[in-house]
This record gives structure tokens, sequence and C-alpha cells, in this order.
């Protein structure tokens, strides 16, 4: 699904600012783009389940008179429906991916429609993530969910109106080679002669041709490598109608052995897993924490992130795109796992796959949501890995039922890039099912936190085995995917107490000594990038602090500490 651009035959209306919200009585103003949770002084707002409604007037600009006019949704978490007056034009399910509707026969250029967009925030079963909603002794329906993060909802990335030609751009999907080789494929909205052209960055045509599908060679091409994210544009027209431009980067990723190789040449992630987390906003998309979350990322020396737990804004993808940030996208798929709540772990109380629990269903909303994906992803020089779920249960049986389908999709639908899924600590090499399917296997372990807690020598000693276990059995390249320690900025200790700023970066710095020993180690993500808001918990204060950052993204002791190391290691080990 190509993002909404301007171009010389698009034009692109952006709605965000402030919107009418009626939730259940009440109308209220609200922003957009912004979770509405946190906006409002109301728990019952913030603790809503169920529907709510945007809603706004909009005018179609008068130019628009002989184009297609579509309505186009970033995100609304976790369902939406779009209504032109009282029309529903479009509906979708899955909380983090764009949608789109032709609105063109309901609307006339010049004049006003009533835009009304319903967001319902339920999770069940069958959505992703999963969830459960409860109804609490005194009646209230409460949801409940499986992941260690707040549910937040609402409109939280941005909403366009934008114009296109009735003959248009459908699709373009762009595959690189180091020599310079652009495979190129595009889809019109019917058949049409098709031109393309590559710019560089200065906008010269370095290499064109017809046809809707072929090979365009780049002459002394300039890579896009990790760190320096140089881009080419494709600009695809078709005669007399559309035209779109598509950026693109020349570079490849390959998997071999144990390591990972971007471009030929071996990479070593440095980063973390982060959050679309923001005071206020909550997940809303904001392009200040966007440029300094960057910043931040590039002063402590990360060459990467991991997109926990569910697709980001495409505009981080962009921006990742450009300063040449390598970033492993990961699906909304959190929580299929009934062992663990909330970041903690117990005994699954019903196996987690089984058709009364994450069964068929469940499945095709993950196939569906795994589609939509790798279509609004694919072209992202920056993404170089799927994440098709995050600590699934795949120790259980079931699972790899469950999961075999998923992988053979993933490569289908994207061929180039390989996969991967963050095992949870309870899946050892010994009785994890579903590793041998996937190409990195990622492990997220808090050896000295959640177990061996305040004691890093144990923990050494735990992570060493276990590590050493999974690089023998599979001879794939590792990433440690998670591995941190809440601290609350200001505790301090001489010893080994946890929640200290000393700790946590004593609880990095053990890790990373049994990392420079493992040679199938690929890279490090520390989770969190920073604190995060989740829901209540005894084991959370205000919210998960394992964040190197504060969730106003203030250093913590262990960011200096993690500056250092990063700055040593420069993407290789
Ligand atoms: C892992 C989860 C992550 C949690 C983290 C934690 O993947 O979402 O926030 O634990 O407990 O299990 O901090």
């Amino acid at each position: 699904m190509l993002k909404p651009r301007s171009t010389p035959t698009r034009e692109l209306v952006n709605l965000d600012g402030i919107w009418r919200f009626t939730v259940g009585e009440q109308t209220l103003d609200v922003a957009v783009p912004a979770s509405y949770n946190d906006l409002f002084t109301d728990s019952a707002i913030r603790d809503h389940v169920g529907w709510v409604r945007y809603h706004r007037q909009v005018r179609v600009p008068r130019g628009w008179a002989d184009e297609r006019v579509v309505l186009r949704v970033d995100a609304a978490t976790h369902e939406g429906k779009v209504y032109v007056d009282d029309v529903l034009v479009a509906e979708h399910a899955g909380g983090y991916l764009p949608f789109e509707a032709d609105i063109t026969e309901h609307v006339r250029a010049g004049e006003e429609f009533r835009l009304t967009i319903g967001v319902n925030n339920e999770l069940t079963d069958t959505t992703i993530p999963p969830g459960t909603v409860i109804t609490t002794p005194d009646g209230r329906r409460q949801q409940q969910y499986l992941h260690d993060f707040y549910n937040y909802a609402g409109l939280a990335r941005s909403v366009w109106l934008y114009s296109r030609p009735a003959v248009h751009i459908e699709d373009i999907t762009i595959v690189t080679e180091l020599d310079g080789t652009v495979h190129y494929s595009v889809e019109t909205s019917e058949p049409a002669p098709v031109r393309v052209r590559v710019l560089d960055a200065s906008g010269t045509c370095v290499a064109e041709a017809d046809g809707a599908h072929g090979d365009l060679r780049v002459e002394d091409v300039i890579l896009w490598r990790p760190g320096a994210g140089y881009l080419y544009d494709l600009e695809v027209e078709i005669a007399d109608t559309d035209v779109y431009v598509q950026p693109f980067g020349v570079r490849t990723v390959e998997v071999r052995g144990t390591e990972f190789f971007v471009n030929g040449e071996p990479f070593y992630f440095t980063g973390f897993g982060k959050h679309e987390d923001t005071p206020v906003r909550g997940k809303g998309h904001d392009p200040a924490y966007l440029v300094h979350d960057f910043q931040l990322m590039r002063w402590i020396g990360a060459n990467s992130f991991r997109t926990s737990h569910y697709p980001y804004a495409e505009e981080v993808l962009e921006f990742a795109d450009r300063h040449g940030i390598v970033v492993i996208d990961e699906t909304a798929a959190v929580g299929l796992n009934l062992a663990v709540a909330s970041g903690l772990m117990g005994a699954p109380p019903r196996p987690t796959f089984s058709p009364e629990t994450f069964g068929e269903a469940t499945r095709e909303a993950h196939a569906r949501h795994l589609r939509e994906l790798v279509a609004r992803d694919k072209n992202h020089p920056s993404v170089v890995m799927w994440c098709i779920a995050n600590e699934p249960a795949s120790n259980e049986e079931g699972a790899r039922d469950y999961f075999e389908p998923l992988v053979e999709l993933t490569r289908k639908l994207d061929p180039t890039r390989p996969v991967t899924y963050a095992a949870v600590i309870f899946a050892t090499h010994e009785n994890d099912r579903i590793a041998d399917l996937f190409d990195v296997l990622c492990l997220n372990r808090y050896y000295g936190w959640y177990v061996a807690t305040g004691d890093l020598a144990t923990a050494r000693v735990y992570l060493e085995g276990d590590l050493r276990g999974w690089a023998e059995k599979y001879g794939k390249p590792i990433i440690m995917s998670e591995y941190g320690a809440d601290s609350m900025p200001g505790q301090h200790s001489v010893w080994d107490i946890p929640w200290t700023e000393e700790y946590q970066l004593s609880y990095l710095e053990a890790n990373h000594r049994i990392f420079d020993r493992i040679d199938a180690v690929v890279g490090e993500h520390v989770w969190n990038f920073a604190d995060f808001q989740t829901a209540p918990g005894i084991h959370r204060v205000d919210g998960n602090k394992k964040g190197v950052f504060t969730r106003d993204r203030r250093p913590k002791a262990a960011a200096h500490a993690l500056r250092a190391r990063w700055a040593g290691l420069d993407g290789r080990k």
C-alpha cells in the first residue's frame, strides 16, 4: 500500500488537529494524532472499553472535481470504521497499520462532508495482539491483556484526504543488488504504459526504463549503509495520468552461518527494543520525539532498533531510511503466550495454542496482519528483518502448527529478508519447537532481573549456558533482543541492589561480558530505550522502568556506559 504523497498528479490534505470526540454520552475536543487515554482527567475515559467516535467536518478541495478522492487512516487502534456523512466506507481490524477508502462517490469537490471514525480498543482471542474483556465485580467492562505496555487507543497517527487520478499507480516493489541492479515491479489500477526513472539524491536521472516490470542498472551506485542512509527515488509515471515517487536504497541483507550481513559485510546490532510511548500523547506519533529519539540513538551509538511490539508509524521508518538506522520490523503479535502475564511468568492455565484459545481464527488474523505489514514496509531499506511474534509460547505443543504456515507466508511475501521471532526466557534450546524454521534467533533474557535477581555472578553462569546451548544446537546467528533491568532514577547503591541506577549498569555489563565470549551473538538490543507506560501492576512503578532513558528522555547512569561500549564496537564485534 503506497504512502500518500504529494506528486505532480496527487494532492494531499492532512486532517490532523482538534476533532470532536464522543465517548459514551459525552462529547469533547480531542487531539489527532494522539492516543485518547491520557488526554482527559476522567478515568472512565482512560479505562473505557469499546467504541468511541472521532468526528469533524472536512472540505474537499474545489480543484478535485475530476479526481478520485481517497480517505486514509494511518492507524486506528485497534479497529476502525469510517463514515462519510452516514455511509460506512471502510472497516479495518488491526491497530497499527493503515487503511483507506475511495470516497469519490460520496463527496463533491468544493463541498464539506462529515467525517466520522469509530475506533474500538477491544482485544479478544482473535485480535492481534490478543486480550480478554472481563466484567468486574461492580459490573464494569475491563480489558485484560498479556503484553507489558498500556493498551493505548484512538487515532495515534495521521489522517489524510488525498486525490489520485482514476487510472493510477497502485503498488511498487523494489529489490536491489550491490552491483546497482534495481528490480522493480509496478501495479496499475488498469493496464497502462509505465515509465520509470531512477533519480539520485541530487535529482539527476541515473537510469530509466519502460514497462511495468524490469531491471534498471545504476552505474557507480552509492549503497545504503548502516550509518549512511543514501537514498534514490524511483519516479514512476503512467503517461498523461499519474506520477508517484518511491524512495529506496540499494543494499542487500543475508544470513550465512552464524553471521548477519548487510551489503556482504558482517553487521553487529547495537541498540534497543523501543516503544511508541510518550507522556500525554500515549502512542501518538510526534515528529519532535522522532527527531529527538534518533538524536539520542546516535549519541549513544545505537545503530539499530526493533519496532517492539507492533509496526511503528511509517514516518519512523522513513527517518530510519534517511539516517541509516537498521530496523527489525515486528508485528503486533505479542502475548500469544498464556504463561506470561504483564511480563511475568507462571504456569499456563490452559494451552496457548488450541481451538478454544489461540487457534485457526487467531492465525488468520495474524496472517492478514503479516500481509499488510509486508505490503506497507517492503520498500524500506532500513528494514532488514521481519520479527513475526514477540515471546510466543514456542515451547508449547501446537506452536509449530501455528507458526509454520506463518513463516512460509512471510517468506513468500518477501523472499529477500530473514525472518525471526523473539523467544521468551522459558523457551530453551531444549524445549523450543519452532526455532529451526527461522533464520536468526532473537532471545529475550533477564538473568539478573527476573531470574537470579540481584545476583549477577549466577546470572552470568545461567546466561552463558543458555546462549551456548542455542549456539551449539542451531548454528544460527543470535541477537539478544531483550535484556534489561528496571531502575528508578535517583536510586543509588555501592552494592548490587536492584532498582538502582548502578545495578542497571552492572546488569548490562554482566550481559556484555558473556555476549563478547560467544561468536554466534551478532547483536544486543537493550530493553528498553526509554521508560514506558504499562497496565497497573505491583512490579511496575508508573510503568516499566527498564529505560536507559527516562520517559522524558533523560539519560540514566547506564546510558553513559552503553555509549562508551557502543562507540568501541561501531557495528562490528
Ligand atoms: C518481556 C517482554 C517485554 C516486557 C519485558 C519486561 O517482551 O514486553 O516489557 O519482558 O518485563 O517479557 O520488562
